[in-house]
């Protein structure tokens, strides 16, 4: 073994290798006085300390570096399954429009919101960005983030959407944090295009979708089907001729209105629908009856001032259900992935067991991902946080917090 950690008062974790529905997204394996050890990056032995101390002895050699967990919460590292996280400028200017009433759509239609991301992104550079995505990735880890995945979508041009995908590359290279990067080019209509729509989707279409896939820069395409932004025909047809460039689909789906977003996801075989705030009960049956992953993001739902979707209506009708930050300038100005996890227990009535799978396994197979990381078993990626915790439900208790003790990534403590 390379790494044991020993002295662990309670390991939480998810089983198995894909997505966790209904009554199985709340049956974790829960493992008092566990040990685990690591090789190679990966998870070489899981086992009870008295029961298995004899495998766990035989299991540590020389060069073994010990952890003591002092009887401490270990669960899997979380993944973060749904950001926005290079892009350039922030957007606190809006925050006194949203003090005066104005709506998230009411600034996007002034020309502000996403576009003025959208101006600050085409004028940073490539060096720029991934400077200032470096940092975010480490203020994320040391919430206990090792796998995220992120969206372009603030470029809206060939150049400039590409820009941001080889920024997530290099940051998928250079930092510990695991980055799977997501097209969106599909965010909202760039000014060139305000009279001639049709015009950006042919773009998207002939050329951007094509240039992605060639250069393997995504493996996922995602869509803002909205009111005044994508309408579920369009996002249909974009989703589409994405997938068969080799991109998946996903969507963000009746985030702010009720438009058919979450039933368009299951009909183009989306591997996730994001938001859901206002999926109707058709658009949560055609989830179930898919088997999208819903990803939820209730700190959107908190700094928008909106309703929180519906979680519980959602597990109980057995859809898969992940929850992530949405951390974007906009509308979740915030990375803190236990925020988010104290406000899917609070919010969502999300019960701890069920809110853990959401921020690991489940949201590690909305970014195909779950044979790799997601749980703490056998072969899977030594990713891990040791919560400054007893137990589980204390970590969904104690809000406001950094509860993360010691991130472990790939088997190295970062
Ligand atoms: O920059 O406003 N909802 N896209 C869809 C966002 C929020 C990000 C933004
Ligand atoms: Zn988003």
């Amino acid at each position: 073994m390379d790494m044991v950690l020993t002295n662990i008062g309670l390991l939480a974790t998810p089983v198995g290798n894909s997505a966790r529905k209904g009554a199985a997204q709340r049956e974790i394996a829960l493992i008092p006085n566990a040990v685990i050890g690591i090789k190679d990056g990966k998870i070489a032995f899981v086992g009870r300390e008295q029961g298995d101390a004899q495998q766990a002895e035989s299991a540590q050699g020389d060069a073994t570096q010990l952890i003591d967990c002092g009887g401490r919460l270990v669960t899997p590292g979380l993944v973060d399954s749904h950001t926005h996280l290079v892009f350039g400028g922030w957007r606190q200017k809006e925050l006194a429009l949203k003090l005066e009433g104005k709506s998230y759509l009411d600034i996007l239609k002034a020309g502000g919101g996403i576009l003025s991301t959208v101006e600050h992104t085409r004028a940073a550079s490539e060096d720029e960005l991934v400077e200032k995505g470096s940092a975010l990735l480490s203020e994320m880890l040391s919430f206990g983030v090792t796998t995220c995945e992120a969206k372009s979508g603030y470029g809206l041009n060939m150049a400039d959407e590409l820009k941001q995908l080889r920024v997530m590359r290099t940051l998928n290279a250079t930092h510990p944090v695991d980055v799977v990067s997501t097209f969106m080019g599909a965010h909202a209509i760039p000014v060139e295009y305000e009279e001639g729509r049709d015009g950006y989707i042919e773009l998207l279409i002939n050329e951007i979708i094509p240039a992605v896939s060639r250069e393997g820069l995504a493996e996922f395409c995602d869509i803002f089907c909205e009111t005044a932004v994508f309408t579920p025909d369009e996002s249909r047809r974009i989703l589409l001729a994405a997938a068969r460039c080799g991109l998946t689909p996903k969507a963000h789906a009746d985030e702010i209105d009720p438009v058919g977003g979450a039933e368009m996801a299951a009909g183009v075989g989306a591997i996730s629908a994001e938001h859901l705030i206002e999926a109707s009960d058709e658009g949560i049956k055609a989830l179930a009856d898919s088997g999208v992953i819903a990803v939820l993001l209730p700190a959107t739902s908190f700094y928008l001032d909106k309703p929180f979707a519906r979680a519980r209506r959602m597990v109980d009708s057995g859809v898969a259900v992940a929850v992530a930050t949405d951390f974007n300038p906009g509308s979740s100005p915030s990375l803190n992935m236990q925020f988010a996890m104290n406000l899917a227990c609070l919010k969502y009535k999300l019960t701890p067991a069920e809110a853990l799978t959401a921020v690991t396994l489940n949201g590690a197979a909305a970014i195909n991902r779950a044979d790799k990381c997601g749980s703490i078993e056998v072969g899977k990626q030594a990713d891990l946080v040791i919560w400054d915790a007893p137990d589980l439900e204390y970590i969904f208790y104690r809000y406001g917090s950094n509860l993360a003790h010691k991130v472990i990534k790939g088997g190295v403590v970062v």
